[in-house]
């Protein structure tokens, strides 16, 4: 009450209002300034900021000893009845105030103010408000402003977390934690978020934050989500949150969506990354180039892949039909080259169009969305193309004709589809197989395929076939066996091919055996100008019939005809006198099975193979030269001094009738049973094949020493033994080789027989090489030629076979005649 109001002007002139108190003289002063009640909005710590002036004791004239430089500020923190009631009493004293600075006389009249700013803060406080009192104890005051405020920490958004605007605690170093809220769209990582409101109104020490849900994007601190941003960001990558806008072509759907969808025709397979864009199903262009009945499709790639790498390409082909009747989709026989469909590449060939023809090709560019795009409207390129003459058509069947030792006569059929006239045919061939490889495989000739020629160009080849030339070797220059009965007059055939000798040339000086015709002799032959060589002389005895003559001279007639040293030579006919005589090389060891029994076991394993390869020999000749002996055994080779062995006795049917071998059948013809092969038994099928069937018996002669074939079985039990397959078993001490060689010979299919040359081949190989030879057939023999050492060679033989016989026969159920 002791203080004045006063209105006054600060240093600027601008009008203040200021409260004093200027008591000095005056003992025991205590002048009291309230405050209206002051509400405290929530704050427990207020701050009051005090400005005022304060009168330097010292400058006052007289009365210093009362003057204070002091004055207390008083709060309180009771209701407004309390506080009005209780009144100074129930003050709090806050702090007592000095002056930094106080003024003097010489002040005011410079009009300096020596403004003083102090700052105290009251709290804890309880109630809603309080009191402020300023105490003056005898000063000189004035109290120019008084501001009472109080500090709060501001709303804030702080990593994504909206931190609302906080009061600060009551005591000084105090902190206030404040949970902050996350922002629209986004979610605490890991813990919410939090931040500290000190006293002073500061926010600190944050922990923790928040981030923005998929599909959404912070920008300056909010969550955004645009329909183009996509937030591609699953939960374990919340961290980086490594969000991205949508691939080219794709959309999000709705805002903060966390896939991007493709946008209307684009697509995308549920496997494809989520960062890939949507590709369209394409179109692209293309260009055309015909060859005659062949379209070169070439197109570039789409404009836009859409960063795929799956495009692939299909062709439609169709065919424009004639008069507007519409397209048809090309047949079966259009080559696509390399396919049709799924292409990886920009190019396609297509052939075997018709000639002359249109065609509507569409292109078609797939991915692995097309099938995604179906439904939508398809982009294909489509191309118009007329293609030209067309080449022939293929040649499709090849027949084999008649085969030689070097020729295949080869026929085909003319193209299904010439489409113009052939000009020609073109064959490949080349030849596959050696003649005679180390295993001893005839020559054979594989011929290529067939094409034909018209003025649009070559079609395309047949198929490739293969053929086999004959196995037999035509030697150039060997003339093929001309057969006597072509010839009219037998006469003249023979002198075609037998030199007519003058009897005084020869000197009958033995009869060295009988013949069908007459005996046979021998002695010199003396041709003038040549050397003197032994002869074997057969006669034609006295009282033949012209029939007889000319069967006779007919074995000459054929004989003239070869010129082989496997094959007994003629030297000439004796035909203008009589005796008629037929002159031969003279063979000093006689018939080979005689001679073989004569020596039996006396020649080594190789001798024997030369013997027989001989035989070989000479019959290969007589296969080449297309004859067919049909009367080959032991007893129609004969032997030179040398072992040289060689085929002798010639004729037709009529030889026969002079072997003592050859029996009837019941066919009429005489067959020298033993020898033949069953074809020519059965059905007279006399072929090269069944005079291997012979050379496979005279093996067996040969290595057995002469042994007769079957023994004494009679001819109708060797004929049924065979037809149940029985086969001659292996001769004592006869190498395997051989023996499998022989029973190759009688293999009941001819033509899984050897031939002569792959016979002649095979023994050449094992006379090269030996020891081929070493393992021999069936040991168990030796067991029994032990048991039976004191009889004969030709009996222990016969025994052993009998043996053998006794197993084969019980295991064939036939019976055998000993
Ligand atoms: O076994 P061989 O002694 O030899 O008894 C017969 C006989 O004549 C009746 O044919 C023998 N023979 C046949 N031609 C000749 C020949 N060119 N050289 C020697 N002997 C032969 C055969």
């Amino acid at each position: 009450f002791q203080w004045e109001e006063i209105g006054e002007v600060d240093e600027n002139y601008a009008p203040i209002h200021t409260y004093q108190v200027c008591r000095v003289m005056e003992q025991n002063q205590n002048n009291w300034l309230h405050t209206n009640w002051i509400l405290t909005e929530g704050a427990q710590r207020v701050f009051i900021e005090l400005k005022f002036t304060l009168r330097d004791c010292n400058s006052l004239p007289g009365g210093v000893g009362t003057c204070k430089e002091t004055f207390n500020i008083d709060g309180t923190g009771m209701t407004e009845e309390e506080d009005r009631a209780m009144k100074e009493s129930r003050y709090i004293k806050i702090d007592t105030i000095a002056a930094d600075e106080s003024f003097t006389e010489l002040d005011l009249g410079d009009r300096v103010m020596k403004l003083n700013t102090e700052v105290r803060d009251l709290g804890p406080l309880t109630r809603k408000g309080f009191y402020l009192a300023f105490q003056d104890l005898g000063a000189c005051i004035a109290l120019v402003s008084v501001r009472v405020f109080y500090k709060r920490c501001p709303f804030l958004v702080k990593s994504l977390a909206e931190f609302p605007d906080t009061i600060p605690g009551s005591e000084a170093s105090q902190l206030v934690e404040v949970v902050g809220r996350c922002v629209n769209n986004s979610l605490p990582l890991y813990e919410p978020p939090r931040m500290h409101c000190s006293t002073e109104g500061e926010w600190l020490v944050p922990i923790g934050k928040c981030v923005c849900q998929p599909g959404f994007e912070e920008i300056n601190g909010s969550c955004q989500g645009e329909r183009v941003n996509v937030l591609i960001c699953s939960p374990s990558t919340l961290r980086s949150l490594a969000c991205s806008k949508c691939p080219p072509h794709s959309v999000a759907r709705q805002m903060g969506a966390t896939a991007c969808s493709c946008e209307d025709g684009y697509f995308k397979l549920d496997s494809d990354p989520s960062n890939m864009a949507c590709p369209p199903s394409a179109p692209r262009n293309a260009i055309s180039n015909v060859n005659e009945t062949s379209v070169f499709l070439e197109w570039s790639i789409p404009m836009d892949t859409g960063g795929r790498k799956d495009v692939r390409y299909n062709v439609i082909c169709r065919q424009v039909l004639p008069d507007g009747r519409g397209l048809e989709e090309c047949g079966p026989n259009v080559r696509f080259l390399p396919r049709r469909t799924g292409l990886s590449n920009t190019s396609v060939m297509v052939a075997d169009l018709q000639s002359h023809t249109n065609y509507s090709f569409l292109l078609e560019a797939v991915n692995g969305v097309s099938d995604l795009a179906k439904g939508h409207a398809k982009q294909y390129v489509s191309l118009n193309v007329t293609t030209n003459q067309a080449a022939p058509s293929p040649v499709s069947v090849v027949r084999k004709g008649h085969t030689g030792k070097s020729s295949i006569a080869l026929s085909w059929a003319e193209p299904d589809r010439p489409n113009g006239i052939i000009l020609e045919y073109e064959i490949k061939y080349f030849e596959k197989v050696k003649i005679f490889s180390q295993s001893c495989v005839p020559l054979s000739t594989a011929l290529g395929p067939v094409r034909a020629r018209t003025s649009a160009g070559y079609g395309a080849f047949s198929r490739r076939f293969e053929f086999q030339t004959s196995p037999y070797l035509k030697f150039p220059g060997v003339r093929t066996y001309i057969d006597p009965l072509t010839y009219e007059d037998p006469n003249q055939a023979v002198h075609e091919f037998a030199q007519e000798i003058d009897v005084s040339y020869i000197s009958i000086e033995r009869i060295i055996g009988a013949g069908e015709f007459g005996e046979v002799c021998s002695g010199p032959l003396r041709l003038p100008g040549k050397r003197e060589i032994q002869v074997a002389i057969k006669t034609l005895k006295a009282g033949y019939t012209e029939q007889q003559r000319r069967d006779f001279l007919w074995e000459a007639s054929i004989m003239g005809q070869f010129n082989h040293p496997n094959i007994i030579r003629l030297e000439g006919v004796v035909t203008k006198s009589k005796p008629v005589m037929i002159i031969t090389e003279y063979m000093e060891n006689g018939s080979l099975d005689t001679f073989l029994k004569k020596n039996d076991g006396q020649f080594t394993v190789i001798q024997l193979v030369g013997m027989l390869r001989g035989i070989a020999s000479g019959m290969r000749y007589l296969s080449d030269m297309g004859y067919v002996h049909r009367d080959l055994a032991a007893r129609n080779i004969l032997v030179n001094s040398n072992l040289v062995c060689k085929v002798s006795d010639f004729g037709l049917s009529r030889v026969l009738e002079d072997d003592p071998e050859a029996a009837y059948t019941t066919r009429g013809g005489k067959i020298p049973i033993r020898w033949t092969a069953p074809e020519a038994i059965a059905y007279r099928k006399f072929t090269s094949a069944s005079d291997v069937w012979s050379y496979g018996i005279v093996m067996w002669e040969v290595m057995s020493y002469g042994e007769r074939p079957y023994w004494e079985m009679s001819n109708q039990d060797v004929i049924k033994a065979v037809e149940e397959s029985y086969r001659l078993p292996g001769p004592m001490d006869c190498p395997e080789a051989l023996y499998h060689l022989m029973m190759d010979c009688w293999q009941r299919e001819r033509s899984n027989r050897p031939k002569f040359d792959e016979i002649v081949c095979l023994l050449d190989k094992f006379i090269r090489n030996p020891s081929s030879l070493k393992k021999l057939v069936n040991s168990s023999h030796r067991d029994l030629r032990r048991v039976g050492v004191n009889l004969a060679g030709h009996q222990k033989k016969i025994i052993t076979s009998i043996q053998e016989m006794r197993v084969h026969m019980n295991s064939t159920n036939s019976t055998v005649n000993i």
